[in-house]
């Protein structure tokens, strides 16, 4: 039985972690969960040892993202990779998933328009943000967000993009040639094609 475990949840920020096992060519087991009504059956909650009962969690800890190949050694390159390692988070994610709850959490029976409205009022942020990516992978010297390597920043990025463009959260019908680009770039990488292949992961 290989030391890690990934507890991997369908159609979830759990790709980043299979990714990311991939690239570092380490070896783990793999328990996987199709969503219950949009969330994870309790369960599999309880039994990844996880007190918040998020996804994804990694059973063993020792890993660390510090590997040469995804955090690149020059400090200049170093901190545009840590920018969007957090930036998918704290920007990317925390703007689109607002409008995934209002779409959630908005009664049906709310007057006919609420969640529209209240969509297009938090489209602003996912807009600016899918911009601000859109310029810089322009500005790229290869296919990846930091050059011609996967970085922990395209490991992180890549989710976040892609729930958004799946989902359409706040894209209201924009085109995004660039971010399209890259993310059939990041899905062509071998890593990522083994992680999918390995865990059924879809959105
Ligand atoms: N900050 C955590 C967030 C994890 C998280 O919110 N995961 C969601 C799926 S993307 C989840 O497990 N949802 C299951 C539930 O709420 O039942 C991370 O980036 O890993």
């Amino acid at each position: 039985m290989p030391p890690i475990t990934l507890w991997f949840l369908q159609a979830s920020r759990s790709i980043r972690t299979a990714w990311l096992l991939e690239e570092l060519g380490l070896d783990y087991n793999l328990k996987f969960s199709e969503r219950v009504n949009q969330k994870a059956p309790e369960e599999f909650k309880t039994d990844s040892g996880n007190p918040l009962g998020k996804f994804p969690t990694l059973q063993d800890g020792a890993l660390t993202i510090y590997e040469r190949k995804l955090l690149p050694h020059d400090p200049k390159e170093r901190v545009k990779v840590r920018q969007w390692v957090h930036a998918a988070e704290a920007t990317f994610a925390l703007h689109a998933i607002a409008i995934l709850y209002a779409r959630w959490n908005i009664p049906k029976d709310a007057p006919e328009g609420t969640i529209e409205a209240a969509e297009k009022g938090m489209s602003a942020n996912v807009q600016s943000d899918l911009s601000w990516l859109e310029t810089e992978l322009s500005l790229s010297q290869g296919r990846f967000l930091c050059g011609d390597h996967v970085t922990a920043a395209d490991i992180m990025m890549q989710f976040s993009a892609d729930f958004i463009m799946a989902r359409e959260l706040g894209t209201q019908g924009r085109q995004y040639t660039n971010i399209n680009k890259w993310l059939e770039a990041c899905k062509n990488t071998e890593g990522y094609k083994r992680a999918v292949e390995k865990t059924g992961h879809k959105l």
